[in-house]
């Protein structure tokens, strides 16, 4: 029996074939996992492209297809062969890539979207392609970042997670595609590094702490962001994928939030189980005016009104997790 976590046994799990795109990435990588945990190995295809194959028990846990979103027909293929009914779309390059190459930002993110709405919509697929606090800029509202409010980010990364949010509605309205999403924070992951965000300094200061060096922060101070421990992330996504369709007010892309930090905060967090842990500063021009253009720390009501949600881990037991997981890591 696979196992249903205690939270999703309230819904009636039917059982689905789910395509994961981009299953070995930073949330990919866990989130396949925790899928095939629900609802069996065989249920979910793990989609990758050439250069970041599956290995180890992703691999051996379930199939594997190549599954390039840029690939219309490919997609349409794979959905056909496993019968797809879910597809968890997590193509994407984050903010720092994304403002070197903003064409192939682009290009995976919108064109890559528009094959996933339209194999979902002649295939009768339900979709989830998360959003992101990116999706907000200078003009949003800092303190309490409302469901609904103005959104003109300066980011290439922004300007597609809105368009991506808009997109998805669209497809919802006009076909009935049963699009849902989140707007994730920075997630902090003790299993896969990031690649290329701006809050990737949350996850790079552990490592630092765990082989005793000193961190040097590209952040600066006083600079605050919305961030989450993975395991809620991956709940979220699962939890509003089950949430009953009827509550649902809002669909692309709910505010979900668990802590909003500085970096003295996080390295307070840490000092408090490594006393002689050290940071400075050096900050990087680019990841400080992306950062400087995103909220502070959105308010997740309509989530926690239309779909129950709730986080598990606040700052200290997320540090707690991830230096005694990390340990154990460096220690393999
Ligand atoms: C990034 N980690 O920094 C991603 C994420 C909200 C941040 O979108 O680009």
């Amino acid at each position: 029996m696979s196992h249903i976590p205690q939270r999703l046994t309230n819904y009636s799990i039917q059982m689905k074939n789910i395509l994961i795109i981009g299953s070995t990435g930073q949330i990919g990588s866990e989130l396949t996992m925790k899928l095939r945990q629900i609802y069996g190995g065989q249920h979910v295809v793990a989609g990758y492209i050439p250069g970041a194959e599956p290995k180890g028990e992703l691999l051996e846990s379930g199939p594997a297809e190549i599954c390039d979103v840029t690939d219309g027909e490919a997609l349409q293929r794979i959905c056909e062969k496993y019968s797809i009914d879910t597809i968890y779309n997590l193509a994407a390059l984050l903010s720092v890539v994304a403002e070197r190459k903003p064409l192939l930002a682009w290009k995976i993110g919108i064109d890559g979207l528009l094959n996933v709405l339209e194999v979902a919509r002649t295939h009768g697929c339900a979709v989830f392609t998360p959003s992101s606090i990116g999706s907000f800029g200078p003009e949003t509202p800092a303190q309490l970042t409302p469901q609904d409010t103005v959104q003109r980010p300066r980011t290439i990364y922004g300007v597609s997670k809105v368009t991506t949010e808009l997109l998805s509605d669209y497809y919802f309205h006009k076909y009935g595609v049963d699009t849902r999403a989140v707007r994730f924070p920075g997630l902090i992951s003790n299993v896969t590094l990031p690649g290329g965000g701006t809050t990737d300094y949350a996850v790079d200061i552990y490592y630092s702490a765990v082989r005793g060096e000193r961190f040097v922060c590209p952040i600066a101070a006083g600079t605050y962001m919305d961030m989450m421990y993975m395991p809620d992330a991956l709940r979220a996504a699962v939890e509003l994928m089950e949430a009953n369709p009827d509550r649902l007010i809002h669909r692309n892309a709910f505010n979900i939030a668990a802590m909003s930090f500085e970096p003295n905060q996080i390295f307070e967090a840490i000092r408090k189980y490594r006393p002689q842990f050290e940071m400075t500063f050096e900050v990087d021009p680019l990841k400080q005016s992306i950062a400087t253009s995103w909220p502070d720390c959105l308010d997740d009501t309509c989530a926690r009104q239309e779909w129950d949600w709730k986080p598990e881990y606040d700052l200290d037991a997320m540090t707690r997790d991830m230096l005694e997981k990390l340990e154990q890591k460096l220690r393999a």
